[in-house]
């Protein structure tokens, strides 16, 4: 596997903007260290983008706009960048992944066949869906004719989470600039490292310089630049509940459209009529997969007491077989937490779980065997009530409470019982149940028999505190663009005189 190339990473005394088509150079922010979380070695060191850099990034991608390069290439044109894009980051994936799983700590396996792919497919996608996006028309109001034409909204501050760098910024960054905009793409702190080499691909793939700016650094620091400037019309947000409400206040303050993909904690139910083993697979990568550290994770599994036991113990017994270590072994099915300050912070909800009466049934601790790394064994706990704070909070950690319940109203209400409301997972072989879910239950997204299915066509967002708006093909477009009525008169109008006499 290609090993990294990240010149920028090398010299603490480079920035890792990319702003205007180049990495820029002589910056003096703040140094950041860039954390390998699965052996705590430093990978790098960032140095912050301060405000006049994120000014400097914004004005970039204003300049880009208004110049018009990008927007006024014709659909197939921009279709055509966005497919070489797919193309190179496909080409890339090894290293990409590589560089992903060195600053994550996610295992190689679920990056290389999941993240990149949904990477590659981000810009295949958009490139796909503007060749179909249309306009309306309206003919009711006689001698007019209205129509309703979209355009692209101009400055997309994009703000990214760590959990899955690559694959959640670059669903913004496709659908933005797929629509003709500009953008600032601020990634977590955590995880700089991938998205240097992809502003490279970026610029192979023929994007003008300005169209996608690059800046690194804190939430509070850089990001809050970012969000605050006034040539940015529109934030995406993916992240923690608090932030969001912070960002959403900041870009109220200047009326900007906002988008906010936040936190949950899903209800998984398994129903006496599931088929019980697909239904544990499911609610294992429900769980486990990308550490834990998912805003789908189905964390509160709700079993139908006929079956908890049996459905709970092989749960268990599978949950203590699971592989835990190096990242980059291809057998690897948990890594690391992505800090120290993270790793404790879930630790510290099996204290919480303790004092609130929870029945520990597998996991807890870091692994014995792993003394360098920010690990967290597999843990799950049977809890006393859905009531308890830590069937309320978001954990973002590989960490399951138990809750059971004897009927569908039962499970409903339980499953509904919470400020977040992003998916809910269900498990059953029965119609009537699947469509009593369909309408019931409070999220964003049912998934009936399966673990995460992402149907970008479709739009995906929270109910309650889980967010506000939804990303998606047709929501992207909403998000990203404006909307414009034009009328027109189909015979020329006969207009009152005013000023005649
Ligand atoms: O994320 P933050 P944190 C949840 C999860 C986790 C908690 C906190 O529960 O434990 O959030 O994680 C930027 N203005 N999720 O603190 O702060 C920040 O730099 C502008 C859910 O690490 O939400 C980063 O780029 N930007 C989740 C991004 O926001 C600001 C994914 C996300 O960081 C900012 C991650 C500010 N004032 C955590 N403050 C999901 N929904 O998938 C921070 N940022």
């Amino acid at each position: 596997m290609t090993q990294p190339v990240s010149r920028s990473f090398h010299h603490a005394t480079e920035s890792t903007s990319f702003i205007d088509g180049e990495f820029i150079s002589g910056a003096k922010g703040h140094a950041l260290p860039v954390i390998n979380p699965a052996n705590e070695d430093e990978l790098g060191v960032l140095l912050e983008a301060e405000a006049a850099e994120v000014d400097g990034a914004v004005m970039a991608a204003r300049k880009a706009f208004e110049k018009g390069t990008w927007r006024r290439f014709s659909v197939a044109r921009r279709q055509e960048v966005l497919h070489r894009i797919h193309d190179l980051v496909l080409e890339h994936a090894d290293e990409l992944a590589y560089l992903e799983v060195l600053n994550t700590g996610i295992p190689i396996n679920q990056v290389r066949n999941g993240h990149l792919p949904r990477t590659a497919y981000n810009f295949s996608f958009f490139a796909d869906y503007i060749s179909q996006s249309k306009g309306e028309v309206y003919t009711q109001t006689p001698n007019f004719i209205t129509t309703v034409t979209r355009e692209p909204i101009g400055v997309a501050a994009i703000i990214a989470p760590w959990n899955a760098p690559l694959g959640l910024a670059t669903m913004q960054v496709a659908a933005a600039i797929s629509f003709g905009n500009s953008c600032v793409l601020k990634p977590s702190e955590f995880t700089p490292l991938a998205f240097i080499r992809l502003m490279e691909l970026l610029d192979e793939a023929g994007v003008p310089p300005g169209v996608v700016n690059l800046i690194n650094g804190r939430g509070g620091v850089t990001g809050q630049a970012l969000v605050e400037h006034s040539e940015v019309d529109v934030v995406s947000f993916t992240g923690g509940t608090q932030t969001g409400s912070i960002i959403g206040a900041t870009a109220g303050r200047g009326l900007k459209k906002v988008m906010m993909e936040l936190g949950g904690k899903s209800a998984n139910i398994i129903c006496q009529s599931a088929d019980l083993e697909r239904a544990i697979d499911g609610s294992l990568l429900g769980i486990y997969s990308n550490n834990g550290q998912m805003c789908l994770a189905g964390s509160r599994i709700l079993v139908q007491k006929t079956i908890a036991d049996e459905f709970i113990a092989k749960f268990i017994e599978r949950s203590k077989n699971i592989r835990i270590g190096d990242p980059l072994d291809e057998r690897t099915e948990l890594g690391p937490a992505i800090s120290a300050a993270h790793r404790d912070r879930v630790l510290s909800f099996v204290d919480l779980a303790e004092r609130e009466g929870c029945e520990l049934l597998v996991g807890g601790a870091t692994p014995d065997d792993l003394d360098r790394g920010f690990y967290v064994q597999p843990t799950a706990v049977k809890a006393p009530s859905n009531d308890i704070q830590l069937c309320q909070e978001e954990i973002f950690g590989p960490f399951a409470s138990f809750l059971t319940f004897d009927t569908l109203d039962d499970a409903f209400r339980i499953a509904n019982q919470t400020k977040f409301g992003l998916v809910s997972y269900i498990w059953t072989n029965e119609l009537h149940t699947m469509t009593r879910a369909m309408q019931d239950l409070q999220a964003g997204c049912v998934w009936v028999n399966t673990p995460m299915m992402r149907e970008l066509r479709a739009p995906f967002g929270g109910y309650k505190m889980s967010g506000v708006g939804r990303t998606g093909g047709h929501s992207a477009e909403e998000l990203y663009t404006e909307e414009k009525t034009t009328s027109i008169p189909i015979a020329p109008l006969t207009l009152p005189k005013l000023g005649m006499d």
